[in-house]
């Protein structure tokens, strides 16, 4: 996946993580690793880490940069991704619109035909986080009869919401036919 990166044979899920610069993607791989959690830098390319959901559903978790320049590239991680996880930054009123038009041309690429996937309203501990049932409408999910999604609020820097995403994504995982699942 990604340019000059071979994945190789298929041996497990693919799930790509992408959503705006700042959106808290690194912070939430890094969460759900175990890490000690460590004042991030923007991603610039991707980081991957091997991780297992609910159900003994193992999978390979690519992080990818969000800062604008980097978005162009979104599209060389497509090819052969079981789920998409989409993560907002939900203090981040102003750009919610920008997120959710990216989300949608990730979405409209034929690469993501009836590819399932998660969004995750992130840093919802904060204060001035809009609402989950907000975010809901602005998104307008509901077009996507074609594929199973889920909507999901969580915390990548408390973890709250996190056991509960990857219960998420393990179940979208095995609605598909061809994930891998022990
Ligand atoms: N309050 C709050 N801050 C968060 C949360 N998750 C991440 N952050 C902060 O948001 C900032 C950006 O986090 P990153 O994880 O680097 O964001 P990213 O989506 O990987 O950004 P790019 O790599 O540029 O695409 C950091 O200062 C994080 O500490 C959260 O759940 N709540
Ligand atoms: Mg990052």
């Amino acid at each position: 996946m990604g340019s000059g990166n071979s994945r190789g044979h298929k041996a497990e899920a693919q799930v790509v993580m992408m959503g705006l610069d700042s959106a808290g993607k690194t912070t939430l791989l890094y969460k759900l690793k175990g890490y000690q959690l460590v004042e991030t830098l923007p991603t610039v390319g991707f980081n991957v880490e091997p991780l297992e959901a609910p159900g003994h559903v193992s999978l390979t978790l690519w992080d990818v940069g969000g800062q604008t320049q980097l978005r162009a590239s979104w599209k060389d991680y497509l090819e052969g991704t079981d789920i998409l996880v989409y993560v907002l930054d939900s203090t981040d009123r102003g750009r919610l619109p920008e997120a959710v038009a990216e989300l949608m041309e990730v979405l409209d690429s034929p690469k993501m035909a009836r590819v399932p996937f998660l969004v995750l309203a992130n840093k919802q501990e904060a204060p001035e986080a809009l609402p989950l049932l907000q975010i809901r409408d602005e998104l307008g999910l509901e077009r996507f009869q074609d594929r199973r999604w889920e909507l999901r609020a969580c915390s990548a820097l408390t973890g709250a919401g996190l056991p509960e995403a990857l219960q998420s994504l393990g179940s979208l995982l095995k609605s598909r036919s061809h994930c891998v699942s022990r």
